[in-house]
């Protein structure tokens, strides 16, 4: 399969021949076609939170999030230049909305995350239902649902957004609309959604259509004490430490359909032993300071950085201090189409 073809004129001249017709020989180009093994593009790469804040701030002067309709900047791969993308099929950009400012409603079939990194109290309001926001939460707008941002509070609020949005344009199933109002019209208390379907209970004749997880805040604090706790027993995964994943209470299956969210606890002095999956993902540590080495490099982290692992690339993790690190990746999409694929060493 990965054998060279040799090439000769009259070979040549047939697929130039054939060139003309829209047709083209498998034998030239099966080996790129068919790799033994995941071969992207896709690089590993860290954003200093730091260097990106200050970058923000800049932009905050030169645009207004109302104007700018988001005010973000994309981070893109290394490996990806121009296409928006953070791996290959996943869009990542950090988010600035400044205090007094509104990002105004619209709505796509795009889903986006939200992992909230500096500033409390701004809100985001998903289809009839605002939420406040702080760091660490985890905020789902589901595909088609209505969103608008505001921040009434006096700080600058920042967040990472990841969509997916190179899903989506591979599909060509892109629908987006606006509003045509800053603000949507609100239908239910902040706290609503929660409170409903956030304490493992869930209305007797529930029934839903949409693969989206109903709870579109999950609060920092929850997920820290469920990690604080869980620690107590001791029973660190060689390759993850304590590593949970974020579910759609209704389903059980990951929190959003396209995307799979994780939050992970490395304690202090913790190395994990090598692992690597074809889901490549993308690391936000929001505590906690340490090292991960990708493929042949070694990126130091500390809270709000920002750190992509490409498909099939191997991965370990140290942490110097407690860490608690958020990431996702498009692992829902491959376990779905059975395309899913770990390796743990021999862990
Ligand atoms: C979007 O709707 C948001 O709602 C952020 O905050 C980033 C990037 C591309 C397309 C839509 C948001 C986006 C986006």
């Amino acid at each position: 399969m990965d054998h060279a073809i040799q090439k000769t004129p009259e070979r040549e001249a047939f697929y130039r021949k054939i060139d003309g017709e829209n047709l083209s020989a498998l034998w030239t180009v099966m080996g790129d076609l068919i790799t033994p093994q995941p071969k992207s593009p896709c690089r590993p790469h860290l954003w200093s939170f730091d260097l990106i804040r200050a970058y923000m701030m800049e932009a905050g002067k030169l645009i207004t999030a109302k104007e700018a309709e988001r005010r973000v900047l994309i981070l893109e791969n290394p490996g990806l230049k121009g296409q928006s993308k953070i791996t290959t099929s996943l869009y990542a950009g950090v988010q600035l909305v400044m205090p007094g400012e509104v990002a105004p409603a619209h709505r796509h079939s795009q889903s986006a995350l939200r992992f909230i990194l500096e500033g409390k109290g701004a809100h985001t309001a998903v289809d009839g239902e605002r939420t406040d926001m702080e760091p660490g939460d985890f905020v789902i707008t589901p595909s088609m649902a209505w969103h608008d941002h505001g921040n009434e509070t006096d700080e600058p609020m920042f967040w990472l957004d990841g969509l997916d949005i190179p899903m989506v344009q591979f599909f060509d199933a892109s629908f987006a609309e606006g509003l045509g109002a800053d603000e949507q019209p609100l239908s239910r208390p902040p706290g609503d959604s929660y409170a409903r379907y956030g304490h493992n209970l869930l209305p007797v004749d529930l029934k839903r259509n949409s693969k989206t997880s109903p709870v579109f805040n999950y609060p920092y604090v929850r997920t820290r004490e469920a990690l604080e706790q869980a620690r107590k027993h001791n029973e660190w995964d060689p390759c993850h430490g304590l590593k949970l994943r974020y579910t759609n209470p209704v389903t059980g299956d990951f929190a959003m359909p396209t995307i799979g969210t994780f939050a992970q606890l490395l304690p202090k002095g913790f190395k994990t032993a090598r692992y690597r999956s074809t889901d490549a993902t993308v690391f936000a540590p929001i505590e906690g300071r340490g090292r991960s080495r990708i493929g042949e490099e070694t990126f130091t982290w500390g809270p709000r950085d920002i750190f992509v692992v490409p498909s099939w690339q191997w991965v370990t993790h140290e942490a110097d201090e407690d860490a608690v690190l958020f990431s996702f990746s498009d692992r829902p999409v491959h376990q779905k189409l059975d395309l899913f694929r770990e390796d743990r060493g021999n862990a």
